[in-house]
């Protein structure tokens, strides 16, 4: 890799070089988290599609294995394409993956691995009996990809779904197995939709009803509510709905892209996501690949291309209608020179900068307390998308009332760059409405960019008179929670003049009213140890 790297991130996950999408088949195995990603292990481009391999005590900390399993048979000699991990009864796990086949045709497989008892896994036997299972009548097989962590039903036969299009209609293909060897496809899909597209990458799990816990794949009762994700229009959209195993029924209370209830765990750059139940902690993790916004140049510059999103736990919110995400707790152990400060009052045009951290390596929570809802400008939410209205010329410098205010971060000295990220309030049949946006249109002097501006409301309970952000910086990404993990918003940006040491944290406010930040603490993040296996030996 080339010396000068200031986009290379410190603390989110990366093979050592060369390009990484989708992350596959995450799983806890005898005390060890395992991540496998979709890598091209020579350059930095899409190509030669392996499941890159690697392992982690922590989830912060990882090693990297060789990959798992690679093109090599006439079932995947095009790429082994997106899968996941399902723990067996007998407590192996098992590989289900997408070979693109010698005629281009996408079909299941099964790996496992060779000698389960090492708790590292390092090599995988491709099953004799692949393809398992292959497109045949009305599925097309270039649209029949990525199957899920399968689940066993209280028959004890097993279900997978497989992400899929017929004609115009996206659609969660449902195969079910007694032995997971034969396959047999269920007459009807698990869930479609005329709305999407194609579903890559489906996922499909329950959450407990108020409950911080997660919950493994197999369980299900009345205390749970089952969340179907599908990654479509570069998005990962999710609903919730009850499934009752017994007639694989999945039935839902909004669906995918309803107006005004479009659900996705991100409203940034985050795409073709998987979830595993971590048995350990009994929690619920996300992960989501997070691709580059700059060129495919750049990545043969950087020698690189594609981080994951820090993992996160994921959760039913307290009323029931959404899900709720957040780092997990294990990211503290990098926190490192803690600057705090409360009670602070902006004034319409404050720019306060948070010295004292590593700017460009950060992790920062800040809370704002928000003036009375009587002076706060009205809007019809119904009548507008979030994201044109954070679109809008201006719309983080422009006065509202309430906001925008919030951070600009990886912001050079005279501000000239800078990524904001702020919310705006508004008030609707007499209640608070909160609009999160983040702005990456003066993000980098560079031209030849991806500099997006996204946005999306945020759930916040209308009488809180709070607000909350957290947000993960690290050299080229910024990850943003806002509303304690109700809705999240992640960024890539490439900033010329902040990087490194230039670059400056600041929080703002451009409304006429004041808002009060009631707390704010920031850390410098100390670089996560990726190493390759060899060397963590010696
Ligand atoms: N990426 C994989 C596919 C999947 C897509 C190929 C989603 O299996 O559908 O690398 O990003």
């Amino acid at each position: 890799l080339p010396k000068e790297q200031p986009y290379r991130t410190a603390y989110h996950f990366q093979p050592l070089k060369n390009w990484m999408n989708d992350p596959n088949g995450p799983m806890y195995y005898k005390g060890v988290y395992h991540l496998f990603f979709q890598h091209n292990p020579y350059t930095p481009v899409p190509g030669n599609i392996a499941w890159g391999h690697s392992i982690s005590y922590d989830l912060v900390n990882w090693v990297h294995l060789e990959p798992a399993i690679s093109p090599s048979e006439p079932y995947d000699i095009y790429g082994c394409y997106s899968g996941s991990t399902t723990i067996l009864p007998s407590g192996k796990p098992a590989i289900l993956y997408t070979g693109v086949d010698l005629n281009n045709g996408q079909v299941q497989n099964l790996a496992m691995p060779k000698n389960a008892s090492d708790p590292l896994l390092r090599e995988w036997v491709k099953s004799p009996l692949n393809p398992l299972i292959s497109p045949v009548d009305d599925i097309d097989r270039s649209d029949f990809r990525d199957p899920t962590t399968a689940w066993q039903g209280p028959d004890k036969v097993w279900r997978v779904i497989i992400g899929g299009r017929i004609n115009a209609v996206g659609l969660a293909f449902l195969y079910q197995s007694k032995d997971f060897v034969n396959w047999t496809r269920s007459n009807k899909p698990l869930h479609s939709s005329n709305k999407t597209g194609m579903w890559e990458c489906p996922d499909f799990y329950p959450v407990r009803i108020n409950s911080q816990n997660g919950i493994n794949n197999f369980a299900q009762d009345k205390f749970t509510k089952h969340v179907l994700k599908a990654s479509f229009k570069d998005q990962d959209h999710y609903i919730l709905g009850n499934y009752i195993p017994q007639t694989d029924n999945f039935s839902i209370e909004y669906d995918f892209m309803e107006t005004g209830f479009d659900l996705r765990y991100d409203y940034g750059k985050f795409y073709a996501s998987k979830t595993f139940y971590d048995s350990a902690k009994k929690r619920r993790i996300l992960w989501g690949w997070v691709a580059e916004s700059d060129t495919a140049l750049d990545a043969i510059i950087k020698g690189w291309a594609g981080i994951q999103s820090f993992p996160r736990s994921i959760v039913l919110s307290a009323n029931g209608r959404q899900l709720v995400q957040w780092p997990i707790n294990e990211i503290e152990k990098l926190r490192t020179n803690n600057v705090s400060f409360e009670g602070k009052e902006l004034k319409q045009g404050s720019v306060l900068e948070v010295s004292g951290i590593t700017a460009s390596q950060a992790d920062v929570e800040v809370s704002f307390d928000l003036p009375n809802l009587s002076e706060t400008e009205s809007i019809d939410p119904n009548q507008v998308d979030p994201q044109q209205l954070c679109s809008q010329k201006g719309a983080s410098t422009n006065n509202g009332t309430v906001g925008p205010f919030g951070l600009l971060a990886l912001a050079s000295k005279d501000l000239t760059e800078q990524t904001a990220v702020f919310f705006r309030i508004f008030k609707r049949d007499g209640k608070r409405v909160a609009l999160m946006c983040s702005d990456q249109s003066r993000s980098s002097l560079r031209e030849g960019l991806g500099k997006p501006i996204y946005g999306a409301f945020v759930n916040v309970d209308p009488n809180d008179r709070k607000i909350s952000l957290r947000s993960l910086i690290d050299h080229s990404i910024i990850e943003n929670f806002g509303g304690e993990g109700r809705t999240c918003i992640t960024a890539r940006v490439y900033p010329k003049l902040a990087i490194n040491k230039e670059a400056h944290l600041y929080v703002f406010n451009n409304g006429t009213l004041n808002v009060r930040i009631s707390k704010l603490n920031a850390w410098s993040m100390k670089r996560a140890k990726l190493v390759p296996y060899q060397k963590e030996r010696k």
